[in-house]
């Protein structure tokens, strides 16, 4: 009887620590619930398809005829197989590149698949890659560019508007848009002027046709270039950037590499490289498409660092992914699970020499659980604090994988991961700075029983929610 009050008052008193404890205040700019489900996707597939595939022209003039675009076996649902194979969760296609072509009927242009010879002018790519990706499960985004090689418009006040009909008809005709995708290149007109774009004009027509969409551009708003097109974000990483910044100073490539911590903007920064050298088809280029290592190595470098990954798939002349690309994104899709599906750190405890107010419900362990929502975080106050995970056994790994929960913003500056050597003594094996949404840091392969993460600067105390050791047989 005694032990039975006992532990009903134990529980009592435990479950009313648990409620007492409120969990931290958000710190800094917040991202919105779209953009922590976009970040969520992790991988993506960009497509680049057009009158450049038939030319093998990177920028087309906007000269060329309708009639090249003529893919003599296309099909979307091929893309997006290959894509849900790979893991991706999304496709972005380029409805518009800079040579003007339109790969669905607009009607405020005469350059489009309709004056084409494809189908008799009755195809429409858009309509066909949004079924295809419904059906497969996958998110649908748009590359529409701004520069417009080929509309008599451009380089006038006009072409604003005629630009905004464009982003109008083919945001509101299929269905959702998970990202807008906006270039940044923007050439001169026929007439030898430069085109001053209404971005405000254009980021609200967006969000008018599709409140939900993630805006992609150099400055966002939704998400950011990451400054280079060889597939790394920076080593530190911040989801933050300053907005402002467009109208007095453009930025430069380091902050949209690092982004500017404690900035005003929720700007996390987009990936984008191309699985072959150039970012369209070319028969010529069928041999060098990335190795597995160098995929993987920008797999770490944009996912393993706080950032997304676009990476560009460009289909044929066919109007298929070529055999070379998928067979190397089944060859990136096998390593990937093979590496990521044992987590070494499953059956370690956690103990942090924080927990907040002494609470279950922020406990070091949750860092291990598949819950998204369930976090470790330290008190108020407590920017300096270091958790160590005790492992089952000893393991081997080479790869750390660390979360901040960033619903209530990004948090970490700098942080230091140590191994516990047979000699008890700890060494540290990284000094790294962002964590963000989900880092990974390669290190030399090294075998274990405990390792200790000490964070050593963080903005407000730190909010964690996952933690992993993996091992890298593949690289
Ligand atoms: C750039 C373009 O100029 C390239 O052609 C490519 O589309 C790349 C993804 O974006 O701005």
């Amino acid at each position: 009887m005694k032990s039975i009050v006992y532990s009903v008052l134990f529980s009592l008193g435990f479950c009313i620590s648990c409620m007492s404890v409120d969990a931290p205040a958000p710190f800094g700019v917040l991202p919105a619930e779209s953009q922590v489900e976009w970040q969520q996707m992790e991988y993506n597939m960009f497509v680049h398809f057009g009158p450049n595939t038939f030319s093998g022209d990177e920028w087309g003039s906007g000269e060329e005829k309708a009639e090249l675009f003529n893919p003599t076996a296309m099909d979307c649902r091929q893309w997006a197989s290959i894509a849900k194979a790979a893991g991706m969760k999304g496709i972005i296609i380029t409805a518009k590149h800079h040579d003007g072509f339109c790969l669905w009927p607009n009607p405020y242009s005469r350059h489009t698949v309709a004056q084409s010879t494809w189908k008799e002018g009755n195809g429409d790519v858009l309509k066909d890659l949004s079924e295809a990706c419904r059906e497969y499960g996958l998110k649908f985004g748009v590359y529409i560019s701004p520069w417009d090689r080929h509309d008599p418009h451009y380089g006038t006040d006009e072409y604003n508007d005629v630009y905004v009909k464009t982003l109008e008809h083919a945001l509101g005709s299929y269905g959702p848009v998970f990202e807008q995708w906006f270039d940044g290149a923007c050439g001169e007109g026929p007439n030898g002027k430069k085109q001053i774009y209404d971005w405000p004009l254009f980021n609200s027509t967006v969000y008018r046709m599709q409140p939900e969409a993630v805006i992609f551009s150099d400055y966002g708003p939704g998400c950011r270039w990451v400054g280079n097109e060889r597939g790394h974000a920076g080593r530190t990483c911040w989801s933050t950037m300053d907005y402002e910044d467009r109208d007095t100073h453009p930025v430069t490539t380091q902050v949209l590499n690092e982004g500017v911590k404690g900035g005003s903007m929720w700007v996390p920064s987009e990936t984008d490289v191309s699985i072959r050298p150039g970012w369209f088809w070319k028969e010529h280029e069928n041999d060098d498409v990335k190795s597995l290592q160098h995929l993987l190595k920008i797999y770490y470098e944009s996912v393993g660092r706080n950032s997304l990954l676009l990476l560009n798939v460009p289909p044929d002349t066919r109007g298929l992914i070529h055999e070379a690309d998928s067979a190397r994104l089944m060859e990136l899709r096998t390593a990937l699970d093979q590496i990521f599906s044992v987590n070494l750190a499953d059956g370690a405890r956690i103990a942090a020499e924080n927990v907040r107010g002494g609470s279950r419900r922020f406990k070091a362990d949750n860092m291990l659980n598949e819950d998204y929502d369930s976090f470790w975080a330290a008190d108020d106050g407590v920017t300096t604090v270091s958790f160590t995970v005790r492992l089952p056994q000893e393991r081997t790994f080479n790869l750390i994988q660390l979360q901040e929960y960033i619903p209530l913003g990004q948090r970490v500056s700098a942080f230091s991961v140590d191994v516990l050597d047979k000699d008890g003594i700890w060494n540290t094996i990284a000094n790294e700075t962002t964590i963000g949404y989900k880092r990974i840091i390669p290190v030399p392969e090294i075998t274990t029983t405990a390792v200790r993460v000490c964070i050593e600067s963080s903005d407000a105390c730190p909010v964690l929610n996952g933690f992993a050791l993996y091992l890298d047989t593949v690289s």
